[in-house]
């Protein structure tokens, strides 16, 4: 029998899910979307026990109910061979991701952040951008002179870096200007057939936030 296709739980939006979505995007997989679009589709999942920390990203893979965004990245990219040959590759691409999530936690919030203060915190991921993370990451691809981040081959570090790379570009499109092997990398990664299709309208690939989805988001969590 044909394994089923995962199962994305969660609100029809970016959020915590987006780099999940990229994830399994790249690596070819199929997957579905259950969308909650209200506070009852959240207590529907928490009362029937599917959701461990009664939060979501939930995802439905191989017969488990997974929860907690990294164990699921880390499943996946396990799963299709995007994390690194041996443990040491693994360590440097944990060390890599480590960094853009700390960017991508910084981005995540946005969405909320009252207008009076969106400014400042734009100019603050615009500046660790520029100063701490692409130079940090041009350096590793000028320092072997390959392709991909890690091991001469694609992993989740350049799959989950593009996502940043893209979502950077909204905030501010000449950043990158400055970091040519990052460019590369974005023109590369984005040509690979999954990726490209992913990249491509219709696609699972969400927008990012409005006003109307981020009401919608503030109805089913309630903030
Ligand atoms: N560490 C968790 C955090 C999950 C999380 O904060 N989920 C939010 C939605 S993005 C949620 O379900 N909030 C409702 C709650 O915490 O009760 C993860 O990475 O999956």
């Amino acid at each position: 029998m044909m394994a089923e296709k995962p199962k994305l739980h969660y609100f029809n939006g970016r959020g915590r899910m987006e780099s999940i979505r990229w994830l399994l995007a790249a690596a070819g997989v199929e997957f579905e979307e259950k969308f909650l679009k209200s506070a009852e589709d959240l207590d529907k999942l928490r009362t029937d026990g599917s959701l461990m920390f009664q939060q979501v990203p939930m995802v439905e893979i191989d017969g488990m109910k997974l929860v907690q965004t990294k164990a699921i990245l880390n499943y996946i990219a396990s799963k299709y061979n995007l994390y690194g040959k041996d443990i040491k590759e693994r360590a440097l691409i944990d060390m890599y991701i480590e960094g853009m999530a700390d960017l991508k936690e910084m981005i995540i919030p946005l969405f909320k952040t009252p207008p009076d203060q969106k400014d400042a915190k734009v100019a603050l991921i615009k500046e660790r951008t520029t100063n701490r993370y692409f130079p940090a990451f041009e350096k590793v691809l000028k320092s072997h002179g390959q392709d991909y981040l890690v091991g001469n081959r694609l992993s989740r570090a350049d799959i989950h870096l593009v996502e940043l790379l893209y979502e950077v570009e909204e905030l501010d499109p000449n950043i990158i200007a400055n970091f040519p092997l990052l460019k590369a990398l974005k023109t590369r990664i984005s040509n690979l057939p999954t990726v490209k299709k992913f990249l491509q309208p219709g696609s699972q690939r969400k927008p990012p936030a409005n006003m109307k989805t981020t009401e919608e988001v503030r109805k089913i969590f309630k903030f």
